[in-house]
């Protein structure tokens, strides 16, 4: 499979690395990538990238029909990863999630069926996540989510995610469309917003800030890199069954306490650098992916989010940018920590 692939979202944390990993990897893929440049989205994150014979920028809200029409005529394939992406801020404010989280996947879903004359694009990819599933208890450490678990979020964020998600199912249903949908756990790497637990925690002990962690600190995540995210998702994309839905995980299960240590280890810091802070209304309690349907039909497995050497990796990479982020965590940033956790000194 090849040609053009329109993209929504790729100026954000896992969008950037996909448009990385793509022109890397797959020289038959042009990309077109369509970003509102909200807060998250930075344009930075793919200076590398500018003016690549393969790649497009389009600065354009996914919820406007008459931006993204034109842009589906073009496509031989939708890769939809745009979206509102924080539970924290799903909590402070749930709007903007059902906004381009909800209205902007039907605006995409309607533009790609109604393209080329009613033809439709090639193939709609959703890159969805595994908090449809909501939690698996800690007392169970056997189950996993499949792609059969019920949906059953617990966040606003992840209840904008599921309506996303329920409405590729509903479209490939009633239309008949050519639709696939990922649903993958956490993601760890270069360029991820600072909002989120690894690049918070690194970035606040650059600063010689403590680090915020939530509850009891048991609460576990399956880690996965995003390069494995990247290349899951274009598996999928070339290879998976129209109206399926592909689990993605790391095989890599953390409590948050056994994450904060490793993650003060390699920065050579000890444990009075960990501040306990209330928990996070409605805290998932664990997340755990079963990702043997995706390495049955499709042959792929993670190789990339070995532990502790891939997250090593990754803090190295936030150390060396740290003009990166020292920009991403200026301006606007500051209002949205002080609010969560205090001012940022
Ligand atoms: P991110 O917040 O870093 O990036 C989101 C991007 O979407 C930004 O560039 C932003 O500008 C853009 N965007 C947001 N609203 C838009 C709109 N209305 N129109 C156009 N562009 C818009 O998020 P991320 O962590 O890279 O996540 C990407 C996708 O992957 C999301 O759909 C998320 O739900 C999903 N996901 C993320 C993870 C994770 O661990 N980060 C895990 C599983 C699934
Ligand atoms: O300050 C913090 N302290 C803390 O203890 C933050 C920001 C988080 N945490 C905990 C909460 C979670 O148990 O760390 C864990 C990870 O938190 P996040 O990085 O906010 O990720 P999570 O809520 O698990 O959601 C992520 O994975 C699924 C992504 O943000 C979602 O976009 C994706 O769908």
């Amino acid at each position: 499979m090849s040609g053009t692939m329109l993209l929504t979202g790729g100026c954000g944390f896992i969008g950037s690395n996909f448009v990385r990993f793509v022109l890397a990897n797959r020289p038959g893929w042009s990309i077109i990538n369509l970003d509102s440049l909200s807060y998250s989205g930075n344009l930075e994150n793919l200076t590398d990238i500018e003016g690549h014979p393969r790649y497009r920028f389009v600065k354009g809200d996914i919820c406007d029909a008459d931006t993204v029409a034109p842009l589906m005529e073009e496509a031989d394939a939708v890769v939809h990863m745009a979206a509102e992406s924080h539970v924290d801020r799903s909590i402070l404010d749930s709007r903007p999630f059902i906004v381009s989280n909800v209205l902007g996947t039907q605006t995409l879903l309607d533009a790609a069926r109604r393209a080329k004359g009613g033809a439709g694009v090639g193939r709609f990819l959703l890159v969805s996540t595994d908090e449809v599933y909501g939690s698996l208890p800690l007392e169970r450490p056997d189950l996993r989510f499949t792609e059969e678990s019920p949906l059953r979020p617990n966040s606003p964020y992840a209840a904008s995610k599921t309506s996303a998600d329920l409405l590729a199912r509903a479209y490939h249903h009633t239309f008949s469309m050519d639709i696939v949908v990922t649903r993958c756990s956490n993601n760890f790497g270069p360029y991820q917003f600072p909002e989120k637990v690894i690049p918070l925690f690194v970035t606040n002990l650059m600063d010689g800030a403590q680090v915020p962690l939530y509850g009891d600190g048991k609460n576990v995540r399956d880690w996965v890199h995003v390069d494995d995210h990247c290349e899951a998702v274009l598996t999928v994309l070339e290879k998976g069954r129209a109206g399926e839905v592909y689990n993605i995980g790391g095989n890599n299960e953390r409590s948050n306490l056994e994450l904060t240590r490793t993650i003060l280890e390699i920065m050579g810091k000890g444990p009075e650098m960990i501040r306990p802070v209330a928990d996070r209304l409605g805290h998932d309690r664990r997340y755990a992916i079963d990702g043997g349907k995706i390495e049955r039909e499709l042959g792929w497995r993670p190789t990339r989010s070995r532990w502790p050497g891939a997250l090593a990796a990754t803090v190295d990479w936030y150390v060396t940018n740290r003009s990166w982020w020292e920009r991403v965590r200026s301006g606007a940033y500051r209002e949205y920590y002080a609010r969560q956790y205090g001012a940022l000194s």
